[in-house]
């Protein structure tokens, strides 16, 4: 088997109870083991769920499941697409007076493609727990899982206003760690690879948990798919090697 094989083989298994055989999770990867935003031509395009809308209940329910993949990652992947005509079509006209916009914009949009597609994969319906290297690296970096969690619930629950936490991979200091991310963009170590990442955006959580983002952070950690995460890390440092 080689590694396309083992990392597409790998996610099928971690999501074995809905996942076809030609799962599209395990379409959703190149060959490095990173995800696929963007086809042939460059544009860039949204995987499908990897798992039926009510998969995630009831710590995620399938109406939230439904706007969320569908209009805010759909709409940011329509939104990144028109960016980079505009970008493109700045150049060609040679009038650069609104580039400086469509730039931000594409900044804003696509962070918010490759984090919701990073997100739908880090979650599932089963509890899981670091292992691997991952488990290695956490543990010379935090100490414990547990003291790791409860960095990774704060810094999420006290995002001002919307963003992510973000567990990554920098390669610049080979460790883990841990970003507090404003909008989709803000706030990051250059070089970062995500490995886990928590949507508290309002459209996140607001239909079932109203305006307690604090019990949706605590609930989601019911679902986060450490496997994936494990698979991430290893697939970042054969990236970076
Ligand atoms: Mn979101």
């Amino acid at each position: 088997m080689d590694r396309k094989q083992f990392i597409q083989n790998s996610l099928i298994i971690g999501g074995a109870t809905i996942l076809p055989a030609n799962s599209s999770l395990a379409a959703s990867v190149n060959e490095s083991g990173i995800d696929k935003l963007v086809d042939e031509n460059g544009n860039f395009i949204q995987q499908t769920l990897p798992y039926a809308e009510n998969f995630l209940e009831p710590y995620m329910d399938a109406e939230t499941m439904h706007l969320h993949y569908t209009f805010h990652h759909g709409g940011a992947v329509k939104g990144a697409n028109n960016d980079l005509k505009k970008v493109k079509e700045a150049l060609d006209s040679n009038n650069l007076e609104t580039i400086d916009f469509w730039t931000k914009k594409l900044s804003f949009h696509f962070s918010s493609h490759i984090l919701h597609s990073i997100f739908w994969t880090n979650l599932t319906n089963k509890k899981t727990q670091p292992s691997g290297e991952l488990l290695k690296r956490i543990e010379k970096n935090y100490g414990t899982y547990d003291k790791l969690k409860l960095y990774i619930a704060a810094t999420s629950k006290n995002i001002d206003g919307n963003g992510w936490g973000i567990l990554a991979y920098q390669p610049y200091s080979d460790s883990i760690t841990l970003l507090q991310c404003e909008n989709h963009e803000k706030l990051t170590q250059w070089g970062c690879i995500p490995l886990m990442v928590i949507d508290v955006w309002e459209h996140a959580y607001y239909l079932k948990y109203k305006n307690k983002r604090t019990d949706f952070v605590d609930a989601l950690f019911n679902i986060l798919n450490w496997d994936n995460a494990a698979l991430r890390l290893d697939a970042a440092l054969k990236l970076v090697k």
